[in-house]
């Protein structure tokens, strides 16, 4: 097999000393890179005024070459602010009420990935193999083919795909998806996701159904298949394990005193449903009073986006809902949620994880949800935590011993809580194993393994001597 190229809106690029940005899709994608050489393709965060960007950079690390671009103002308030965060990632997360829709981002849209196709495109060797991520791309591969482009090319899809009506919403929708026609396999997060596609394409006669996850446009044959992402379970268990002892972790747990602690961890997004889970977690306390002074909730949300006006409005709501909550509940000896609105290291959550007693996972969409495989992978085995998952969540397909909730209904969720929090360890015990062997199998390295064992077999095949 050729080298592999990785493209992506953004690149985890190494640090100085070389090591790989933490996260499970860097670790994955660098160790296949560095595996069998290759390139990591993608926008470098950074914009210049003018109307064409400098060259690419390329920084050489081992066997990868990561090449650098940067974008104009413009390119960055139209692809990227304007048609990937306030179009797709809304309409992809069922939020027609907050897609803004405008010519001019779309035309942004498709000039960015024209753009990364001119610059990527004088890279490409003819055996290599291409696998595009995520929503910001999808006209990726028709511009490639448009250069000539002739080499197998795969796209995952990390967000979700709604049904056919709310895709159809968004206006000249087809003259967007035909695009994915152009890729050779298109990954998504469950087979919900798979279905939808399927039912979109069917119901817009976009392409026909050959049967088996094989489709069919004009002289063009593609695949689609499901390929839910996982973590680097192994090591984030021995990281949990280790990071107990990190004194940041062991004053974490000296604070919160003999309480139960809760927790949820999520970028801030309105797709992680947080107003609504504080509102479930208020419901909880006045529901089964019991409690007070019993538990704490600590929510650890990063900034993200803040360039969005809804982000902007999130960070206020959240923040307001969860102050009252305190204000409400809170005692003089006790203050029931502690939200802390930055990032905080990866060894540090991960021994946060291990400490809690319930992980709450409540997104209202989501297209995998790592935090809840990664919850999962840090518990003690002889003590382990219970997992509240939403339904919404990829991570519920395949998750089973966790205890599902439909994040919109406030006491339902206040009451999963409640047996969260009572559930006997035996049961514990069972749930956690069942999905812990489910983490260890299916981990980030089999889910890249497997995309492009599913990208390249049809091509090995017909390769193949007879
Ligand atoms: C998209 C899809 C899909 C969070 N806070 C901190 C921190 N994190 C890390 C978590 C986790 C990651 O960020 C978040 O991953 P999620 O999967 O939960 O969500 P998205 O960012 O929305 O990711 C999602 C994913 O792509 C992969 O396909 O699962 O559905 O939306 O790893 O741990 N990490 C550190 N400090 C924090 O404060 N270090």
């Amino acid at each position: 097999m050729g080298r592999l190229v990785v493209i992506s809106n953004r690149v985890p690029v190494p640090t100085r000393n070389g090591d790989a940005p933490a996260g499970g899709l860097a670790v994955a994608l660098n160790a296949a890179l560095q595996e069998r050489g290759g390139i990591w393709f993608g926008w470098s965060g950074k914009s210049s005024p003018g109307a064409e960007p400098p060259p690419p950079r390329f920084q050489q690390q081992g066997n990868i070459s990561y090449v650098l671009t940067d974008l104009t103002e413009t390119d960055v308030e139209e692809y990227y602010h304007g048609f990937a965060n306030r179009v797709l990632w809304p309409i992809c997360h069922y939020r027609l009420d907050l897609a803004e829709y405008g010519r001019k981002e779309m035309a942004g849209y498709f000039r960015v990935n024209r753009l990364f196709a001119h610059r990527l495109a004088p890279l490409i060797q003819p055996d290599d193999i291409l696998w595009v991520h995520d929503y910001h791309l999808i006209p990726l591969a028709f511009e490639l083919r448009q250069m000539g482009i002739k080499n197998t090319i795969g796209f995952f899809l990390h967000i979700p795909w709604p049904p056919s009506d709310v895709i159809a919403a968004m206006p000249m929708h087809e003259e967007i998806i035909r695009g994915l026609s152009h890729y050779d396999l298109i990954g998504f997060q469950t087979d919900y996701d798979l279905d939808n596609f399927a039912g979109y394409l069917a119901r817009e006669g976009i392409a026909r159904n050959l049967g088996d996850g094989r489709f069919e446009y004009h002289s063009l044959h593609f695949k689609a298949a499901v390929h839910g992402i996982g973590i680097e379970t192994k090591s984030f268990a021995q990281m949990a394990q280790v990071a107990i002892g990190n004194s940041a972790v062991r004053k974490a747990r000296q604070s919160v005193e003999s309480r139960d602690l809760i927790i949820g961890v999520d970028r801030l997004d309105y797709s992680k449903g947080l107003t609504q889970r504080i509102d479930a977690f208020e419901r909880f306390l006045r529901a089964y009073p019991g409690y007070h002074n019993k538990v704490t909730y600590l929510q650890i949300t990063p900034k993200s986006r803040s360039e969005v006006p809804e982000y902007e409005t999130m960070q206020k709501m959240v923040a307001e809902e969860a102050g009252r909550v305190n204000g409400a509940m809170g005692t003089l000896d006790w203050v029931p949620i502690r939200y802390v609105n930055r990032s905080v290291g990866r060894h540090i959550l991960a021994g946060l994880y291990r400490i809690a007693r319930v992980g709450l996972v409540t997104p209202l969409r989501d297209g995998m949800n790592l935090v809840a495989k990664e919850f999962i992978a840090a518990q003690d085995p002889d003590n382990p935590g219970v997992l509240v998952l939403s339904r919404f969540a990829g991570a519920a397909r395949e998750l089973k011993g966790a205890v599902l909730v439909n994040p919109y209904d406030t006491e339902g969720t206040a009451n999963a809580i409640a047996r969260a929090l009572s559930m006997s360890l035996q049961e514990r015990r069972e749930r956690w194993q069942n999905m812990m062997n489910f983490l260890l199998e299916h981990d980030v390295s089999h889910w890249c393994d497997a995309f492009l064992k599913d990208l390249t077999q049809d091509k090995e095949m017909q390769a193949a001597p007879i």
